[in-house]
């Protein structure tokens, strides 16, 4: 992965947080008299219709929603972290659709309106870490990838679940990876509440750059895991060979745990610097998630399942 210093972020970028919570409380507050159960903030034109709020988010301030959709990793629309937020162009995510295929007994595709429909969608406000050193707090709204895979009824015989990109080399990059962009999950990991397919973001629908219309969002790990515009899910046997496995197997594990003891091969993972702070912060273990997810984990060599 290249390496940019993240001196990049205008300090004007960490402004808007307030902002973005105060409307967070009156949606909520309005929702409230409502609904009693779950809490409808918000719903919008673009038709996500109505999002609960999640008690899986954190509680500490959404980074500001310029840097979340312009400091992004997307290398199929170029490796400049600007890159992505400037080609948008390049992917189209309608009409799209998902294909959920393999080890399952009722393969099928969806559409994305679909997917929307498929289980109430949530607001999940997640720390996020990425393997280059920076983090950041994304108020995401999706649904658990669990609620799916329910759908398809995987086999006996799953036990790890594998996420294709789209690519088309007329328009997107070529060569930096072996595309189409290929991650992986172990089936329970897969399954594991926290584990999020997204479709929007700070109450709208996803943003090109950051995976439209449909990525994987999987907190304790390292951002490189969620894969971005799905086409494909497919529940297989045997461990996928992702694709920064293939690109450097010694630098990106398949578990790419966060995990603050387990350095790159080329540079500590021990703190991070949060987008819009001037301090660098301690990574925590599981990237603070490990009440939820140590135990998946548990007798595991972390350093040689990195
Ligand atoms: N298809 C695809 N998915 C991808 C990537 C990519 O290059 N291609 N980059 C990954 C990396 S390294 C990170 S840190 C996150 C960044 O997500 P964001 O730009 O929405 O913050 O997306 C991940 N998913
Ligand atoms: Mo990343």
């Amino acid at each position: 992965m290249l390496i940019r210093r993240p001196d990049d972020i205008l300090p004007s970028e960490i402004t808007d947080p307030a902002v973005y919570h105060a409307r967070r409380r009156f949606m909520a507050q309005a929702g409230t008299l409502a609904l009693a159960s779950a809490l409808p903030i918000t719903s919008n034109a673009a038709g996500l219709g109505p999002i609960a709020a999640s008690p899986l988010s954190t509680t500490e301030p959404p980074t500001s929603r310029r840097a979340v959709t312009t400091y992004n990793n997307f290398y199929e629309l170029g490796t400049d972290k600007a890159d992505p937020a400037e080609n948008t162009f390049r992917l189209k995510p309608t009409p799209w659709t998902l294909r959920v295929e393999g080890l399952v007994n009722k393969p099928r595709s969806f559409g994305i309106e679909e997917l929307i429909k498929l289980v109430p969608l949530e607001e999940r406000i997640y720390r996020m870490r990425c393997v280059e050193g920076w983090s950041m707090v994304i108020p995401w709204v999706g649904f658990p990838l669990a609620a799916l895979l329910k759908q398809v009824d995987p086999q006996g015989s799953a036990k790890y679940v594998e996420f294709v990109s789209h690519y088309d080399k007329a328009t997107m990059t070529r060569g930096v990876l072996d595309w189409p962009y290929l991650e992986g999950l172990r089936l329970d990991e897969a399954r594991h509440p926290l584990t999020l397919l997204a479709v929007g973001l700070f109450g709208e629908v996803l943003p090109v750059q950051n995976g439209a219309p449909v990525r994987l969002v999987v907190p304790w790990k390292y951002g490189f895991k969620g894969g971005k515009s799905i086409v494909a899910i497919r529940l297989v046997e045997k461990q996928p060979l992702t694709a920064w496995m293939k690109a450097g197997p010694s630098e990106y594990g398949f578990y790419a745990n966060v995990n603050p003891e387990v350095d790159h091969p080329r540079w500590s993972q021990a703190t991070e610097r949060r987008i819009g702070e001037f301090t660098k912060r301690k990574t925590l273990m599981f990237n603070g998630y490990a009440d939820q997810v140590a135990s998946l984990y548990s007798g595991m060599d972390l350093r040689r399942f990195f």
